[in-house]
């Protein structure tokens, strides 16, 4: 690409750092307040041909930008934007998948570990001195030992938490949109089946219109009350005051939970539950996987404007082609 041929790149709203600063080196950046099609001014419009972001990107705002050929989305989860439009409009979506993937793994059995053996708890207690004070921290009343793990979601992130659990000697059975191929875990047709079988429920299920609300109350009783469910996936999966309500009745024991439906905002009934692990969506955030995260982000913007081939499509992009 010659200096005079430089693409014009669209940041809305924030994007991560390193991003940043290869895309302003590699194309011609614009940074837009957030992604809103009443902010986007003639001349942006007749210029934009990739927009790089972290926010959501609606149909809307596709639609403002008429030279657009590629939506470059910083996640795996592009549930924020609207794929299925732009491919419909003959522009391209890319996701970060793979690279974060051990990354949120790791959180998640962090995450597991943390609620079923209350390790920030008993970390607290001897911040506060309560150790030297009142003497050891209570015996946890639940283990990993003896438990079932189910898995809901068995892409390649369910598949790398399979593999940890796998590790620590547990059985692991699934749910999935379908059967997944050369895997061997015991599979459920449904959800409820699924949470009937398990008494751990590890969630790593897109949002996407079907799994809406679908972790509700008939699923956390089918879990039973020895239940441990874990989100690492997304927050609108789950019906927040069934879970509340669940784990105030002893329909569950207990939750750890990574994602919420309106973050950053945290239901008060789960911020106050005594059986509760939280983390402010921290699956892939460390500096390494966030680094690696933006690069496929920029390099799937080399890739589309250099040969039209992008590194990471999303599966409802993938016919679209370079025009
Ligand atoms: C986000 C995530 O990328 O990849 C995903 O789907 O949930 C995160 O890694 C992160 O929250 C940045 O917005």
């Amino acid at each position: 690409m010659s200096h005079t041929e430089k693409p014009t790149i669209l940041v809305p709203g924030r994007l991560h750092e390193h991003a940043v600063k290869r895309i302003e080196a590699l194309f011609s950046i614009v940074r837009l307040e957030r992604a809103d099609a009443a902010l986007v001014a003639p001349e942006l419009a007749a210029d934009v041909r990739g927009v790089a972001a972290m926010t959501g990107i609606d149909a809307a705002f596709i639609d403002a930008l008429p030279k657009l050929e590629i939506i470059a989305s910083f996640g795996v989860g592009y549930d924020a934007v609207d794929a299925r439009h732009a491919a419909k409009k003959g522009v391209m979506v890319t996701n970060t998948p793979d690279v974060l993937t051990e990354e949120v793994a790791d959180t998640a059995i962090g995450l597991l570990l943390n609620t079923v053996r209350e390790l920030p708890k008993a970390e607290t207690y001897l911040r506060s001195g309560r150790w030297v004070g009142e003497g050891n921290y209570p015996l946890t009343g639940t283990t990993l030992r003896g438990r079932r793990v189910g898995i809901f979601g068995m892409g390649r992130i369910g598949l790398a938490i399979a593999r940890r659990i796998e590790a620590f000697g547990l059985p692991i059975a699934y749910h999935n949109r379908s059967r997944v191929d050369g895997v061997g875990y015991e599979y459920h047709e449904t959800l409820l089946g699924l949470a009937g079988a398990v008494d751990t429920l590890i969630s790593v299920a897109p949002a996407t219109p079907a799994t809406e609300k679908i972790v509700n109350r008939a699923v956390l009783e089918a879990l039973g009350p020895n239940g441990i469910f874990v989100n690492i996936g997304r927050g609108s999966t789950v019906d927040e005051a069934a879970l509340a309500a669940a784990l105030a009745d002893g329909t569950i024991r207990g939750a750890g939970l990574d994602v919420f439906a309106d973050e950053p905002r945290v239901p008060q009934e789960l911020l106050v539950a005594p059986n509760t692990s939280l983390l402010p969506h921290v699956g892939s955030a460390s500096v390494h996987t966030r680094d690696a995260m933006a690069d496929l982000v920029v390099d799937n913007l080399v890739s589309w404007f250099a040969d039209g081939k992008p590194l990471t499509p999303v599966p409802e992009a993938v016919f679209v082609q370079k025009g």
